[in-house]
Formats: C-alpha cells, sequence, structure tokens
C-alpha cells in the first residue's frame, strides 16, 4: 500500500495533503472526537490530546457556552499543535440551504473548519452548495457513505453512490467518513468511527470495532475515537495508546 507521504503528492486537493503531510510529521492516523458541552472542556481536552492527533473533531452546536471567541481559540491550538479542525455538521439539505448552513448563522463553520462533512442523500446539489462556499476558501468535504449504528440505511449500494459522487468532485471532495476503504483513489482519505479497544455498543445503537479491524483488515486511514478517550481516567495517555496501535497498523499496510 502507498505511505500518506506519496498520497500527499497524489492529490490536489489542499486538505488532503496538508492532512497527509501532518499525518507523516506527528505519526499520527488519530482523530479524536471531543464531544463536549462546555468549551473549557473541549479546549482543555484539545489541549493535552494535541500532540496526538492529526484531526480534531468537533459538534460545535452541543457546546451550551458558545462565542465566536472559541473559533479563534480553536484555531491557535490547531496551529500549536499541528491539527487540522473537522466540524462534524453532517449537512443533510438542499445545495441552497447548506451552503448557507456552512457560511452563516452562529457557527460560521466554513470560517474556521479545515474539513466537515455531508450525508449524500440529497443528491450531488449538495456538494455542489457547499463547494460553491468552502472551495475559495480552500477546505475540504467528507462524504458519509456508511455510518458505525446499528440498523443504518447505508447499505452497499448507498456507500457505492456516494463513491460516485465524491470522486465526481475531487476538487472539494476529499474522503468518506465509512467502516472500511471504499475508493482505490490514493487522494481520497477513509475515516472510521465508532472504534474503541473492545468490540462493543452503547446504549444508544453505537456499534464499535477495534483499531486493528478498522485499519489492518478494513484498510481505512484515520479512526476517530471519541468517548474512549475522552471518558478515560488519563485523556492524554489513552489518545497515547490510540495512536500507536493505529499508526502500527497502518505501518504493517504501507510495507505490504
Ligand atoms: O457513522 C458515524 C459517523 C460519525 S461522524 N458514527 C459516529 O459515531 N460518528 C461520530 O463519531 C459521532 O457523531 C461521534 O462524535 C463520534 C463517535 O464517538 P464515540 O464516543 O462513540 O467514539
Amino acid at each position: 500500500m502507498l505511505s500518506y507521504f506519496k498520497r500527499a503528492n497524489l492529490t490536489l486537493h489542499p486538505v488532503a495533503q496538508k492532512l497527509f503531510k501532518v499525518m507523516e510529521q506527528k505519526q499520527s492516523n488519530l482523530c479524536v472526537a471531543i464531544d463536549a458541552t462546555k468549551k473549557d472542556d473541549l479546549l482543555s481536552l484539545a489541549e493535552q490530546i494535541g500532540p496526538e492527533i492529526c484531526v480534531l473533531k468537533t459538534h460545535i452546536d452541543i457546546l451550551e457556552d458558545y462565542t465566536p471567541k472559541l473559533n479563534d481559540e480553536l484555531k491557535r491550538l490547531s496551529h500549536r499543535h499541528q491539527f487540522l479542525l473537522f466540524e462534524d455538521r453532517k449537512f443533510a439539505d438542499i445545495g441552497n440551504t447548506v451552503s448557507l448552513q456552512y457560511e452563516k448563522g452562529i457557527y460560521r463553520i466554513a470560517e474556521w473548519a479545515d474539513l466537515t462533512n455531508a450525508h449524500v442523500l440529497p443528491g450531488p446539489g449538495i456538494i455542489e452548495g457547499l463547494k460553491q462556499v468552502g472551495k475559495p476558501l480552500g477546505r475540504g468535504l467528507l462524504l458519509l457513505a456508511e455510518m458505525s449504528s446499528a440498523g443504518a440505511m447505508t447499505d452497499a449500494q448507498y456507500a457505492k453512490k456516494a463513491v460516485e459522487m465524491g470522486e465526481a468532485h475531487m476538487d472539494f471532495v476529499m474522503g468518506f467518513i465509512s467502516q472500511k476503504k471504499l475508493s482505490e483513489h490514493p487522494g481520497m482519505v477513509h475515516f472510521t468511527p465508532g472504534i474503541q479497544l473492545h468490540e462493543g455498543k452503547d446504549a444508544l445503537g453505537q456499534r464499535y470495532t477495534t483499531v486493528e479491524d478498522a485499519i489492518c483488515r478494513r484498510k481505512t486511514d484515520v479512526i476517530i475515537v471519541g468517548r474512549g478517550i475522552t471518558g478515560a481516567s488519563d485523556p492524554a495517555a489513552a489518545a497515547k495508546m490510540y495512536r500507536s496501535a493505529a499508526w502500527e497498523c497502518y505501518t504493517k499496510n504501507a510495507l505490504s
């Protein structure tokens, strides 16, 4: 398999290039989902795990004390620790509406998030709408091709369509949220949520698989870990452990 370093040279997408380089420099293919509802918790966790991650994933709309100043604080942290910011907005509307949701409103996502994501349910207009806003700012988009939750409607046919839509818009789409590698294009990055140390589930339909299963066997690129790290008694130590496990799988893949 190609190294991330080689893949950086096989894509023209500015965010994918930057991500591959950060991954190689930091030896990290770990994205942490910090689903905090207070901004101090978000910032303090980001500060603790910053050195271990290539991407910080946020749900900005769950914060109870959001102020626009947070955008700058997140940007500062991302520069200091060299990680990218991913707002997990999961856009799902017609092109015109999502372009407004992405650019305007309170959160101004396009202003600070290097990447965001969208469902493909509405068809390619959603990509066009987000692209109008994000491409001039040098942003990137991930498409949700498969979901981790039990009973998800993202079957093989749906995932195939998502990949086709993504590959037809590679000037803005840089990858997928999926449970396995779906696209053979070296520039497409696969992010996989639903990761913990052991297989299992939560009380609300989330399903977990392991780092080894996602990266070694299903050949995805970046693991997304939330409560496995943020709920640990020492989140920095947990992040270190997930990072090295995921990196070890990647290096094994890259050698094969
Ligand atoms: O299919 C998905 C897609 C996403 S982006 N399943 C997911 O769980 N996610 C997100 O990943 C979810 O919104 C959450 O922020 C994170 C998983 O968190 P965890 O605590 O279950 O690891």
